[in-house]
């Protein structure tokens, strides 16, 4: 296959979820610096979502999260089906919050208190309900659940109460659904968090049932720590759900993604696409974005993530597979190494403006963003009203 070929191959399947609380208004503990066209409303992440996706082509899905985006729970979900409708982008990933609330101070799915533990599981079971009633299939659990002093929490207890609970939310689901479990190794908890990383997660997914997958956030990691080694052994435990996709330097920050360290980015990939040549089959993967910006533009950034996930991605496409089983088999190591560098060090730029002309999408999504208007036109309309900030992420 031609290079264009490898890249117009990879790039017609690659699918990236947007998160609806990236176009919100957020910040850091010590404040937050309020954009004017900052989406406040649902019906405002959607349309920002849909402005991305209508440049770049690739985003039809927009990752909710209950308690920000349905407020009213399943009530909230009829209006779903209008915006997108309207803006041309559907429901993705359903986002339960166990955080938030005053009562899961000390936990949701392993607090000490059972009350509390009931609440977080039907608070699960309505979210795969609104899954159900949007059409959306994975309903994607985080946890701020863990302790912050030694001695404090009963660790084994916690684990125990939290395999009980998936379980539980898994009788739930739908033969079609699915549930991610998705690792942190600390924040907002300093001293244990109770799925710390992605062994833990998959023992817990494990225990939920046939359903549960896990997630890997790429921020939620260790400084040093091999991704791609983990992205590799979920692919071959069949146990790979999907990504949210961030960088970070130093702790969980939201970065763009690739921004501090786009080869790890492309070793993900490559250990994807990899797995799909050794067994010729394409794992279903959900690929999403989890950054909340700051300080960036929040539409531009959204397009800025997409169009690196892609140039990662299709680098990856072009490693030459059977050249390095031939090299990893002798043990060659120069060729091994080289022909990932190589397929990194590819410009695959000029084939993904012409795979964007082909599919009719606009060459330069950034600049198109910027000729479009739509940033002015927004920032007229939301900038005058009191600015708020809608989530934490
Ligand atoms: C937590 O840090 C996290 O990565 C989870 O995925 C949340 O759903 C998201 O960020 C937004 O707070
Ligand atoms: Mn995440």
């Amino acid at each position: 296959m031609s290079l264009n070929d490898r890249v117009y191959h990879a790039l017609d399947t690659f699918r990236i979820e947007l998160p609806s609380w990236g176009f919100a208004n957020t910040g850091t503990r010590f404040g937050k610096f309020l954009q004017p066209a900052a989406a406040s409303t649902l019906d405002e992440k959607f349309s920002d979502a849909g402005q991305v996706h209508a440049l770049t082509g690739v985003c039809p899905t927009v990752a909710l999260h209950v308690l920000w985006d349905l407020p009213d729970g399943l009530g909230s979900a009829a209006d779903i089906a209008r915006l997108s409708a309207r803006f041309g982008v559907r429901a993705g990933s359903i986002n339960p919050n166990l955080f938030q609330d005053q009562e899961y101070k000390h936990g949701s799915f392993g607090n000490p208190d059972p009350a509390v533990r009931e609440q977080a599981r039907q608070h699960v079971l309505d979210s795969v309900a609104i899954a159900g009633a949007v059409g959306s299939r994975d309903v994607s659990l985080w946890f701020a659940d863990g302790s912050n002093y030694p001695g404090t929490a009963n660790i084994r207890r916690r684990r125990q109460w939290f395999a009980e609970s998936l379980q539980a939310s898994h009788r739930a689901l739908a033969s079609d659904q699915r549930l991610l479990v998705e690792y942190k190794p600390f924040e907002p908890a300093f001293y244990h968090t109770d799925i710390a990383d992605w062994g833990m997660a998959l023992l817990l997914a494990r225990a939920a049932g046939p359903q549960a997958r896990v997630l890997v956030d790429t921020g939620h990691h260790y400084l040093s720590q091999n991704i791609e080694q983990i992205v590799a052994w979920l692919l071959a435990e069949g146990m790979l759900g999907g990504f949210h996709f961030n960088d970070r330097r130093y702790a969980d920050d939201d970065l763009t993604l690739g921004s501090i360290d786009p080869y790890q980015v492309f070793r993900i990939f490559h250990e994807i696409r990899a797995y799909a040549h050794d067994t010729g089959a394409e794992p279903d993967i959900a690929y999403m974005v989890d950054q909340s910006h700051n300080l960036k533009g929040k539409i531009e950034a959204m397009i800025q993530t997409v169009c690196v996930a892609q140039e990662l991605y299709a680098k990856a496409a072009l490693v030459d597979h059977a050249a390095l089983a031939v090299a990893q088999q002798r043990a060659d190591l120069v060729r091994a190494e080289g022909i990932l560098q190589d397929a990194f060090s590819t410009d695959v730029r000029p084939a993904i403006r012409e795979w964007r002309q082909a599919r009719k999408l606009p060459a330069d999504p950034q600049q198109a963003f910027r000729d479009s208007g739509y940033l002015e036109r927004i920032t007229r309309e939301r900038g005058s009203r009191a600015a708020g900030v809608s989530s934490y992420a």
